[in-house]
């Protein structure tokens, strides 16, 4: 994220809000792994927050911390819309544009909320307010710690969102061995902000 992103994402964080969180149709474990792991954060910084998911998402995600609160639009239609709808602020994640996610596209052009894009795939739309786009990261997962880092919030990373980032990490590099994979060190981590 450049200065100008990370300036106008801490402001939007700045009062406790209502975030919705929105993963790809047919999300992946990159997909899951992001929306839970920003969900985690965002919570643990005192925003309410929903994963509202397109549709719903294969078995072997399922223990994953926090799946069970997932709503997802085909099962939970009217609860998902409101959502939508009451939404403050949205985060799209692992995808960049509405044709991503069905028919639950719709209800996001309609919503009034503005809009977070955390993406590492080509081609953004141009939705969202912060678009926070790199086609070099492995995963969303990465981006998730990288805008964690950025924020200086390391410090509340725990064992749930280590274990979501991880995930999306794990299954988006084929267990590390695409070529986007990087022993990137953190900059910020383990270091004091000033
Ligand atoms: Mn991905």
């Amino acid at each position: 994220m450049n200065f100008e992103q990370i300036d106008a994402l801490k402001k939007l964080l700045s009062s406790p809000k209502r975030i919705a969180i929105v993963p790809h149709k047919n999300p992946d474990g990159d997909a899951i792994g992001s929306t839970l792991a920003l969900s985690h954060y965002l919570s643990k910084k005192g925003h309410k927050t929903n994963v509202l998911s397109p549709n719903d998402f294969p078995k072997f995600l399922k223990w994953m911390p926090g799946a069970n609160g997932i709503l997802n639009f085909e099962r939970h239609n009217s609860e998902v819309k409101k959502y939508i709808e009451e939404a403050d602020l949205i985060f799209t994640l692992d995808f960049n544009d509405f044709g991503r996610v069905g028919q639950m596209a719709e209800s996001l052009e309609n919503a009034k909320a503005q809009f977070i894009m955390v993406d590492h795939h080509q081609q953004p739309s141009d939705y969202a307010q912060i678009t926070y786009s790199d086609v070099s990261m492995s995963s969303t997962c990465e981006m998730v710690y990288t805008l964690i880092d950025s924020l200086g919030d390391c410090d509340l990373i725990d064992q749930n969102i280590a274990n979501c980032i991880y995930t999306g990490i794990m299954t988006d590099t084929g267990s590390f061995k695409f070529k986007a994979t990087t022993s990137r060190d953190t900059p910020g981590c383990g270091r004091s902000y000033g």
